[in-house]
Formats: structure tokens, sequence, C-alpha cells
């Protein structure tokens, strides 16, 4: 595979390659090393940009010369390495202040204390020339049943996006907000949990025109969904500003492994998606954000396995591209496409200007009996899938 250039748009949240190594049950195994050490390493494997949470580049608590200071030499780093900043969170789950959520906290003071924050780092977006603020509601949510009102929950989590979305076109900022689901961990159950219900929760908003998705392979797939189908849905729906493209392996706590370490026919067509547009719809949206990678390399790793993992993401990401392009242009696949029906599903089932009166009295009607024998050859199909994927 050839290696991955500026064109690709490759990106790294600093959290990724900065993880120490920390989990429930373990301390670190590798030392954290300052945010702009990592940004050099990152150009030179071909990553084009690069993304942080507020705290990642200054401890939680910083005045403001130190804010100044840490954020400018990031900026600086990123500058002279030739990334760009694509995207800026806040970290609102660190801190125990956040241990029963942010903006959604029982606590009023907390909430006003986390909407700040989140403001504030709005500010830094912008500074940094970031383009989407990702709002990953992590503690949002609850282990008990009885000890959240959801519906005020939802209430203050719109306030509180409304505030943001708000001050974003007060300031005239060049930014969208992206929100990100998930369905538990850290929490019990996390508010937000999939792709439909942040969609649903868009819809009520005042300014929803801002405000989109960042849908992450593992979240998704934590909730015993069809990544590629949350992102289609996303795109379909006008929402896919962004993406956290990573590994999971079946139900359990969120593995972050690297793109296609998890569900690699999953992967393959993540890719197809994004790389190719929704077969039959040339017209439909296109994903044409970064190819964000929102990984843990795991604990077990020394920093070479660090700058292995990273570039691994990568190459999996451009090794599915070439075999699903590939997939795309091949004869056969298109006929066996076209066997199976898969573009016959643009056209509108009502003829032009046709009513549901004329639909019920019209004689075209098919025999149910010819049409259940119908093959639609989704196996073979699937098989040719295969095919390119394993070469
Ligand atoms: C945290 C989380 C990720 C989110 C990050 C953005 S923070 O690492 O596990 O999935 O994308 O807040
Ligand atoms: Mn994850
Ligand atoms: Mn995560
Ligand atoms: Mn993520």
């Amino acid at each position: 595979t050839r290696m991955p250039t500026a064109e690709d748009r490759f990106s790294f949240g600093l959290w990724t390659v900065g993880w120490t190594g920390v989990d429930p049950f373990g301390t670190a195994t590798r030392p954290a090393l300052d945010p702009w050490e990592y940004v050099g390493r990152l150009a030179e494997l071909g990553a084009w940009g690069i993304t942080f949470h507020d705290d990642d580049v200054v401890p939680f608590g910083s005045d403001e010369a130190t804010r100044e200071q840490r954020f400018g030499r990031l900026k600086d780093a990123a500058d002279g390495a030739g990334l760009v900043i694509e995207m800026v969170t806040t970290n609102t789950f660190t801190h125990p202040v956040f241990k029963d959520g942010g903006l959604t906290s029982n606590d009023r003071g907390v909430r006003r204390f986390a909407l700040r924050k989140i403001l504030r780092a709005v500010d830094v977006a912008a500074w940094m020339g970031a383009t989407t603020f990702v709002m990953w509601g992590g503690r949002e949510g609850s282990e008990y049943d009885g000890s959240k009102d959801v519906y005020g929950a939802l209430e203050r989590y719109k306030e509180g996006l409304d505030t943001v979305a708000g001050y974003i076109l007060s300031q005239g900022y060049d930014l969208r907000i992206a929100l990100e689901p998930k369905p538990n961990e850290p929490r019990g159950d996390i508010f937000l949990p999939t792709v439909g219900h942040a969609l649903a929760l868009i819809a009520e908003l005042d300014h929803a025109d801002l405000v989109g998705l960042n849908p992450e392979t593992g979240h998704e797939q934590m909730a015993n969904l069809n990544y590629t189908h949350q992102l289609a849905q996303a795109l379909w729906s006008g929402k896919l500003f962004h993406i956290d493209l990573n590994g999971q392996r079946g139900l359990k706590y969120d593995q972050d492994l690297v793109f296609g370490h998890g569900d690699l026919m999953s992967a393959f067509f993540t890719v197809d998606l994004l790389e190719n547009g929704l077969p039959g719809h040339p017209d439909a949206p296109r994903y044409a954000g970064p190819r964000h990678f929102d990984y843990k390399p795991s604990r077990t790793e020394g920093f070479d396995g660090v700058w292995a993992s990273a570039a691994a993401n990568m190459e999996t990401y451009l090794m599915l591209a070439e075999r699903a392009r590939a997939f795309r242009a091949d004869p056969e696949v298109n006929k066996a496409m076209t066997y199976a029906g898969v573009t016959d599903l643009a056209r509108p089932t009502l003829g032009p200007g046709e009513t549901a009166a004329q639909l019920v009295a019209s004689d075209d009607e098919v025999d149910p009996a010819v049409a259940a024998e119908r093959d639609f050859g989704f196996v073979r199909l699937h098989q040719l899938a295969v095919r390119h994927l394993i070469g």
C-alpha cells in the first residue's frame, strides 16, 4: 500500500496516541508526553490533522496565562509540522465534578460550570482554526433509573446545545457541532445512546442546522448496530459532520481497537460508503470530512507499538479503499448488484403524479406467488465482496 498523504485527510485525537494505558484495573504502562511531542511523528506517518480536548493540552483548572501559552505552543507545533487542527472538543467527563454529568448533572452549579467550560473550549476551537466541535456526553446518563429525571435531562441537554450553537452564531465562528452517541461506559446508560437518538434530539433544537453527528464505529457496535447503516442514515439526514473510526469485537467494553481490527467486513463496507458513496445515488450527500481515528494503542505496546498502531489505522483504511474501489468497478459485481435489485431502490415506488387511489385501482399488481419466487442473489454478491476483500 502507498504511504498516506495530506489528500487522504487522516486525523488523530491527541488522546489516542497519547493514551498512557490507564484502565479500571491497572495503572499507566507508558509515560505521557507533552501534547506537542506527538505532532511531528504523526505528520511523518502521513497524518493530515490532529484533534484534542481542552484538557489534553491544558491541565484542568489552569489559569489564563497557562492556557494561552500551552494552546499557543500546540498551534505552533501543528503549523510547523503542516498539520491541521480540524476538530476540538471539551472534556466534561474526567474530573470528579462531572461524576453525575455536565450539561445534565442533577446539580445546577455543575451544569453552569460545564456549560462555561464548553463555551471556553468553543473559543479555543475557533482560535485553532477547527471547523468541527465534537460533544461526547460520556457522563450524561445514570446507573439508577430512580436517580434521573430523564425528561428534565433532555430539556437541559437541549438548553445546553442551544446555548452553545447560539454562541457560535453570535461570535460568527465557522464551526459546527457534532454529537457523539454512545450507549454505555462510563455511565450505566448514557443519554443519546445511538445515532438515531441523537438525530431525534437535533430535530428539537433551535439551531438544528449547526448540529450534526460524530458517529464512532465501536460505539454503534456496542449497541449491536450496523455502523455503516448509521453512517448512511446520518448522510441521508445531512448530518454526517465527522467520524470516529476504530475497531470493536462484539458486545463488551469499549475496545477502541485499530480500525479494521474488529469487524473487518463491516469496516470494508464503511470505507466503501465513505469512498464510493451510496450505490444508485450519484447525487446523494457524500462524506467529505476528515478520516478521523479514535482508537487506543493497546496497553501492551511501547512507543514503537504506539506509532505502528497509528500507521496501521491509515494502512488498513487505504487497503480497504483500494479493494472497495475495485469491488465497485468489477463488472461481475455490477451485474450481481443489478440482479439483486440494489440500485432499483432508487426508483420511486409510485409513478410520477400517481396517487394512492390510483395505485389501489391500478391493474399492474404483481402476482405475489410469482414475486415470492424471486432469487435476489445477495449471498453471491456478498461473496464477491469477500473475494475483493481477501484478494
Ligand atoms: C473519549 C471518548 C471518545 C470521544 C472523545 C471525545 S473522548 O476518549 O471515549 O469516544 O470521541 O470527547
Ligand atoms: Mn470508543
Ligand atoms: Mn471512546
Ligand atoms: Mn470517539
